[in-house]
C-alpha cells in the first residue's frame, strides 16, 4: 500500500485484519520529514508505526497515547523550537533514529529496527532513503517547509503550490521498487493525494512503475462527499484549481490504478468517476466501525486481483 499517515494507517489496520500481516507492506510517504532541535522525525512513518502497534494517541491521531510533555514544556523555557510537539515517549523514537542514522543506517533499516521492536508483522518502507522534502508555496509567493504549513500555521492559508525538493535526485529504495514490483494488489491508501501520495509519486520512475502494472492496482478515494475526513486535503485540490470530488481524485490516479474505490455518500458520482476511465467500486470507506477497515482490504484485494477472499488467507 502506498500510505501517507492517518487515513493509510486505519486502511492498514484494516488490511492486517483481512490477510496475513506478513503479506502486507506500507511504502510510506517521507515528505512530511523534518530535522528540529537536531533531531529527524519522520511523521507518516511514525504513525503508522504507532497506529498498527496500537500505541497511537486516538485522539490526536499521531503520536502516542499516555504521553507527557515536559521536554517540550522545558525547551519553551529556553525559547526553542517545540511549535512542533515531541511528546517525551515520542521523542525516544526520534533519538534513536537520529543516532542510528548518524551512524550511517540507511532509513530502510532504521525503520525496520524500530518496527520490529515494535512487534509489527507487516513491513514499513520509506520510499526511498534519500532526502524528499515537501515545501508548500502560498498564495502569497512564501515558501514554507510542510510542516510549518500543516502544524506552524495550521494549514489554515491558502496554498498555490507544492514541491518536492530532491526528488529528481532521489532513488526509490531497492525493498520498495521490489515490494512494489511484487504485490499482488497495490492500493493507494486514502491519505492526502497532493502531499502524502504526490511525493511518493514524485520519486523518478515511480510513477512509470505503478502504471505499468495499472490493472492490479486499486485507489481509495480521501474525498468523501466532497471533503476529506482529516486534514487539508479538499481545500488544497481546490486552491490547485482541481475538483475537490471523487472525480478529481479519479483524474490524478486515472493512469495508476484501474479502480476507484468511493463512499457511498459518492454513489451518484460513479458514472462521473467511470467516465474518467477508473471503475468505480461504490462501499463504505468510513473506518470507524470494526470490520470496515477488513471489508475495504478485501474489496481492494479482489478488485484488483479478480481472486475472491474468503476471511483470513490461507496460512
Ligand atoms: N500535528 C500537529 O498538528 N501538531 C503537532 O504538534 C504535531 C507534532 C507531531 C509530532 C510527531 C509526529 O509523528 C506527528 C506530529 N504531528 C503534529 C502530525 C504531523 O504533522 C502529521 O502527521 C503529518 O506530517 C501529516 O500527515
Amino acid at each position: 500500500m502506498l500510505a501517507g499517515g492517518v487515513g493509510a494507517a486505519r486502511y492498514l489496520n484494516g488490511a492486517l485484519e483481512a490477510f496475513d500481516p506478513r503479506s502486507v507492506t506500507g511504502i510510506v510517504n517521507v515528505g512530511d520529514d523534518l530535522i528540529l532541535n537536531g533531531l529527524y522525525i519522520s511523521p507518516d512513518l511514525d504513525t503508522c508505526t504507532y497506529t498498527l502497534a496500537g500505541a497511537i494517541d486516538p485522539e490526536r491521531g499521531w503520536g502516542l497515547v499516555d504521553e507527557s510533555w515536559r521536554a517540550m514544556e522545558g525547551l519553551g523555557r529556553y525559547g526553542g523550537a517545540n511549535w512542533f510537539s515531541l511528546g517525551d515517549r515520542d521523542l525516544s523514537t526520534h533519538l534513536y533514529r537520529t543516532a542510528r542514522l548518524a551512524e550511517g543506517a540507511t532509513l530502510t533499516q532504521v525503520t525496520a529496527e524500530i518496527t520490529r521492536a515494535w512487534e509489527l508483522d507487516c513491513s514499513l518502507l520509506p520510499i526511498t532513503d534519500d532526502r524528499v522534502e515537501t515545501r508548500v508555496t502560498l498564495a502569497d509567493g512564501r515558501d514554507v517547509g510542510f510542516q510549518e504549513y500543516f502544524v506552524g500555521m495550521a494549514h489554515s492559508v491558502e496554498i498555490s503550490g507544492v514541491s518536492f525538493v530532491g526528488s529528481e535526485q532521489a532513488s526509490m529504495s531497492k525493498a520498495a521498487e521490489q515490494a512494489i514490483r511484487d504485490a499482488e494488489a497495490l492500493v493507494i491508501a486514502p491519505s492526502n493525494p497532493i502531499v502524502s501520495i504526490g511525493p511518493l509519486l514524485a520519486v523518478p520512475t515511480m510513477r512509470e512503475l505503478v502504471a505499468s502494472r495499472r490493472d492490479r492496482n486499486v485507489a481509495v478515494s480521501p474525498i468523501i462527499g466532497g471533503a476529506a475526513l482529516k486534514g487539508p486535503a479538499d481545500r488544497m485540490l481546490r486552491e490547485l484549481g482541481e475538483e475537490s470530488t471523487v472525480v478529481g481524485v479519479a483524474r490524478r490516479y486515472r493512469e495508476l490504478a484501474a479502480t476507484l474505490v468511493i463512499d457511498e455518500t459518492d454513489r451518484d458520482l460513479a458514472d462521473a468517476v467511470e467516465a474518467e476511465g477508473m471503475r468505480a467500486l461504490v462501499m463504505p470507506t468510513i473506518m470507524s466501525q470494526p470490520g470496515v477497515g477488513a471489508a475495504l482490504a478485501r474489496a481492494c484485494h479482489q478488485a484488483a486481483t479478480g481472486e475472491q477472499t474468503v476471511g483470513e488467507t490461507s496460512e
